[in-house]
């Protein structure tokens, strides 16, 4: 494959270093491209597009740049196997879930945000003697920074509504996994998107993302990543009242009742636990079991996850494949040492698993970890990886204490049949969302995002729409 180049004001330009990463294909480690290094410089130049092309995209009406998200989709749409086949060897996620997760919520990120924007329509609120009316304006220019593990999903999320609300962009994906974002240049590039509406600059976080952030033609950054990074970032911006998003880590908790409905609670929590190797933020990496159904839980749990088929992620029959990286793998299995160190009985996994003809890539088998206290570092910490801890607890108030006890408050998910302790549960764990009797059933409406060490803000509906814009009250006195 080529080495990949930045797009800036609607050319495919080289980037003014000599400076390149490789980019490693996850499942077997060999050369996929170069991927650009970029500095100051390129930032520079992609801001400078931005801020020009901004007034004349900002002057559209919502119907108007509704029509060229559509033109997106349609084109992205017809790409569709290919955004599958990059995103899975990119990541070394399994095809069916690049194809039904990546490659879906990717196009259907741009036909949704086209829909809110054709049916967006000013808030009045009327007085005795005076009518006001919000419009919302664009903020100017976005710095758009996301993370390798669900690549062009997370990044389309961020690309619609920044651009369907006037703003222009500057991307910066990850420089682990850049092909899908630079298919979207092309994709956008063939539409004819008036040039300069997005940019984008390959690279890594020191060189191009800190540059991004710290501009000071940068009016907003909406970033995905992880929660150390995220505090850079929100420490660059703050001084300039940037406004700010920043999606980061979890710690989530599936908590099991011994009342659900075990067959489809093993089948959800395996889910929720192993879903793209764990490498997603919302994942339900501690499991917690009433100890009346902790035995039964266990081992129908264990024997699910034994189940799942690890191998060539091109191959529609493999549920689990490769993680993002030789340096994520020795994370993740320090954590798995880690565990063993606190206490904790492997139940599964915790070693390598390589498929045969695969052995350059990053292979860990699914790992569930019993014995562990609930206050462990592998209990709180985010391991990000296909290593799950489960812990028995006796009574609501404890499965509530054990959930809150990370410094995270991203997710969690719920399983019972008696609803009304469902929602009173949910209620009382302090995350952004939790899921009753599912996990990941999302509706692209409802806010998106965490509290605590989990982010700042959220996104998705009319929160994506707010955010990317400027709320402006104009109050008209009557006669
Ligand atoms: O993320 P980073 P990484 C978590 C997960 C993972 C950890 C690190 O725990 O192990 O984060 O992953 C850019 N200024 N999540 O190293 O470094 C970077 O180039 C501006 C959770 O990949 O946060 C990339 O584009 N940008 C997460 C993006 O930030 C900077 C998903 C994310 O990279 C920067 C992925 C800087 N100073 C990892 N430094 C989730 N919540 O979904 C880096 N970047």
């Amino acid at each position: 494959m080529d080495d990949l180049r930045n797009y800036i004001g609607g050319q495919f330009v080289a980037h003014s270093s000599s400076q390149w990463l490789d980019n490693l294909e996850p499942a077997t480690g060999s050369h996929i491209c170069r991927v650009p290094l970029s500095d100051a410089s390129d930032i520079d130049a992609a801001v400078a597009a931005a801020r020009a092309a901004q007034p004349a995209w900002g002057a559209l009406s919502h119907s108007e740049r509704a029509d060229w998200l559509d033109r997106i989709a349609d084109a992205l749409e017809a790409r569709y196997e290919e955004v599958a086949t990059l995103e899975s060897r990119d990541t070394g996620k399994p095809i069916t879930l690049a194809r039904g997760v990546d490659a879906h919520r990717s196009v259907s990120n741009f036909r949704f945000f086209a829909g809110m924007l054709r049916e967006h329509e000013h808030e009045i609120f009327e007085m005795a003697n005076a009518t006001n009316y919000v419009i919302n304006k664009p903020v100017g220019v976005g710095a758009l920074i996301t993370p390798w593990n669900l690549p062009l999903y997370l990044l389309s999320w961020k690309v619609a509504p920044a651009i369907g609300m006037g703003n222009t962009v500057v991307c910066k994906p990850s420089e682990l996994t850049p092909l899908t974002a630079d298919l979207l240049m092309r994709v956008i590039d063939e539409v004819s998107l008036p040039a300069g509406v997005v940019n984008l600059v390959h690279g890594d976080g020191a060189g191009a993302g800190a540059p991004l952030v710290a501009d000071s033609d940068v009016d907003l950054v909406s970033f995905t990543g992880g929660t150390a990074t995220g505090e850079k970032v929100a420490a660059s911006a703050a001084p300039a009242f940037k406004k700010l998003s920043l999606e980061l880590g979890g710690k989530n908790s599936s908590i099991v009742f011994a009342d659900c409905d075990m067959e489809s609670t093993v089948a959800g929590v395996v889910r929720a636990g192993f879903l793209n190797q764990g490498q997603v933020c919302l994942c339900g990496s501690r499991v917690l079991v009433e100890d009346s159904a902790y035995d039964e839980f266990r081992d129908r749990f264990v024997e699910a996850v034994e189940e799942m088929r690890i191998g060539d992620p091109s191959d529609e029959a493999t549920d689990l494949g490769a993680l993002i990286s030789e340096s994520h793998l020795a994370k993740v299995q320090g954590y798995v040492e880690l565990a063993k160190r606190e206490g904790g009985a492997l139940l599964t996994g915790g070693t390598s698993c390589v498929p045969s003809g695969f052995e350059g890539g990053n292979w860990m088998a699914p790992t569930v970890i019993e014995g562990l206290s609930p206050d462990s570092r592998c209990a709180t910490e985010e391991i990000f990886g296909p290593v799950v801890t489960i812990h028995p607890f006796s009574s609501e108030d404890e499965a509530v204490a054990i959930a809150n006890n990370t410094r995270y408050g991203l997710a969690g998910s719920v399983w019972t049949s008696d609803l009304d302790k469902g929602r009173r549960v949910s209620e009382a764990i302090d995350t952004g969302m939790v899921w009753v009797n599912t996990w990941l059933h999302r509706d692209l409406r409802v806010p998106f995002g965490g509290v605590k060490d989990s982010g700042v803000g959220r996104e998705g509906g009319k929160w994506s729409l707010g955010f990317f814009s400027e709320a402006m009250n104009v109050c008209v006195k009557h006669d």
